[in-house]
């Protein structure tokens, strides 16, 4: 009687044991992952600024030496102006290529993918503070900085 209680009592618990498992692993997948892996959720105010911050890329900006990307050390406040665009303006193709990788939560890998043709723009919103310093890959002595800074009210 006493080995047949204590077997009922260890099937019961392998019973639960196994519910609490499945539970937790419908738990996980069908909602911790998906939770985890979407994008992050950004203020409305940053994913739609008031205005656009423009660089141009401007004429005669492959000649060493000229101005290039106009203006050169820009800032971009969130709320503001955090859609960032890039115009070439010049009759030669350029990037728009970090020195350094780098990414926002929200928009992913900054920098052009390939070249942007005469008359072509980049756009990039970015949605947290960060300084990025980029150049122009077939240019290298093309270069500039964008920062971007938190909205002081
Ligand atoms: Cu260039």
């Amino acid at each position: 009687m006493s080995s047949s209680t204590t077997s009922h009592a260890y099937g019961v618990g392998l019973i639960a044991l196994l519910v609490a498992v499945g539970a937790s692993t419908i738990f996980y997948t069908g909602f911790y992952l998906p939770e985890s892996l979407a994008k992050p959720s950004v203020p409305e105010h940053i994913l739609k600024p008031e205005g656009t911050l423009i660089i141009d890329i401007v004429v005669g900006a492959v000649n060493e030496g000229a101005d290039n990307y106009v203006p050169n050390k820009a800032v971009a406040t969130l709320e503001q102006n955090n859609l960032v665009k890039w115009i070439n303006l010049d009759d030669t193709p350029h990037t728009v290529s970090p020195d350094h990788r780098t990414s926002d939560a929200y928009s992913g890998d900054f920098g052009s993918a390939g070249v942007l043709m005469p008359g072509e723009e980049y756009e990039f919103l970015f949605t947290a503070p960060q300084e990025i310093h980029y150049h122009c890959q077939p240019h290298p002595w093309m270069t500039g900085t964008i920062i971007i800074e938190k909205s002081r009210f």
